[in-house]
């Protein structure tokens, strides 16, 4: 990346360089057509994240769970590590999930979610639960309880090859025990571990790339998505749950308090982290890679920073500092799809477009 502002300033001190995006040589999928088609499918009236939960105003863990027991349905067991997620949706008496789900502790999603996976086969064998009958297992899991304490769970889960569904919402923080930096928090962002002061810029260490380093365990299918974007996201869930082994999903998720927006602004700060390209929506089937939601103008990247409190901080040089990352990864991107599928910044389109004007 290119240094500029404190991001220079503290170089020498602190470790900035940008781990890899994506794998070396990895090999581009085939045209698939049918992607939207096959995404088209009728979601059941039927809610298994039911109202009434305790997420903040506008918090979008709640469309991410909700879509995904749309498409995964009642025979789903979730596991869900401590974080914002679990401690706003099971408060004693009540619990907003209607399907099987245990709390676990904040670092082991990976480890419940093999074993349950092991006792339904054992029990399928026995004869005590029916062969035939298809049960999800998924871990939902913050980034605090994937990239960094759950990590080895995770991997030992991805290495064995449980068949379970592990879906990762993003907030970039520790959000539940008061905005603490984590592996995923972003370059600039200001944290209450990670505060951005005279000397110092926010964090200054890059997102981890979680995709990629679950796709380095040479799993079926690994994805990125984003909840702005439902159709994609819902696609997403119906792959994970088709794959014979484990599946990853990185899923991007906003949250009004650390990021520091207006709640009206929920959907439009994850609409601007696609159109900026600092988020990009892609999967990894079987090894080969394929960008499912091109962006053929990007917004500059400043419209993503602009919206949120947490980068309020920055000089105008690291803003483009963090540009000049962004672009570096559509680069790489593009060179190995082999083709441009996120196109160039044009600073004349407009931070926010207008509702109905797409
Ligand atoms: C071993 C251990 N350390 C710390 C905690 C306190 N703790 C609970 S949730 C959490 C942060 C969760 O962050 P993340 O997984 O990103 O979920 P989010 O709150 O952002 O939804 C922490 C530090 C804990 N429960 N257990
Ligand atoms: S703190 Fe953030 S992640 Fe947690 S419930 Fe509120 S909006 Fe959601
Ligand atoms: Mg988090």
């Amino acid at each position: 990346m290119s240094e500029k502002g404190r991001f220079k300033e503290i170089k020498e001190k602190i470790y900035i360089r940008r781990p890899q995006l994506l794998l070396p040589g990895m090999k581009v999928a085939e045209e698939y057509p049918g992607l939207y088609e096959y995404a088209n499918f009728e979601l059941p009236q039927e809610e298994l994240f039911l109202p009434g939960h305790g997420l903040c105003a506008s918090c979008t863990i709640g469309v991410i769970a909700r879509h995904m027991l749309k498409v995964l349905g009642p025979d789903t067991v979730v596991v869900n590590p401590t974080g914002c997620a679990e401690v706003s949706t099971v408060v004693y008496p009540r619990t907003n999930w209607a399907v099987p789900w245990i709390h676990v502790a904040f670092g082991n999603g990976g480890s419940v979610a093999s074993g349950i996976e092991a006792a339904i086969k054992v029990l399928k064998r026995r004869g005590v639960i029916d062969p035939n009958r298809k049960i999800n297992v998924v871990v939902f899991a913050g980034d605090g309880g994937t990239a960094d304490i759950g990590f080895q769970a995770l991997s030992g889960l991805l290495e064995r090859g449980h068949k379970v569904i592990y879906v990762m919402y993003d907030n970039e923080g520790y959000m539940n025990t008061g905005i603490q930096r984590s592996g995923t928090t972003p370059l600039g962002a200001s944290t209450t571990t990670a505060p951005a002061g005279r000397k110092v810029p926010g964090n200054v260490t890059h997102k981890k790339p979680m995709a990629a380093i679950a796709a380095a365990h040479g799993i079926p299918y690994v994805a990125t998505a984003n909840p702005a974007y439902v159709h994609d996201m819902v696609y997403k869930f119906k792959k994970a749950a088709e794959a014979e082994g484990p599946a990853f999903l990185h899923i991007l998720q906003s949250c009004t308090p650390g990021w520091r927006f207006e709640p009206k602004y929920a959907i439009r700060v994850l609409e601007l982290a696609t159109e900026t390209g600092y988020w990009v929506n892609y999967e990894i089937d079987h090894g080969e890679f394929r960008v499912t939601l091109p962006v053929p103008r990007r917004k500059p990247v400043k419209c993503f920073l602009e919206l949120q409190g947490r980068f309020k901080h920055l000089k105008p040089e690291e803003v483009e500092a963090i540009q000049a990352v962004i672009d570096r990864d559509v680069e790489e991107i593009n060179r190995i799809m082999g083709k441009e599928v996120i196109g160039p910044v044009d600073p004349s389109l407009p931070c926010i477009t207008p509702r109905g004007a797409r």
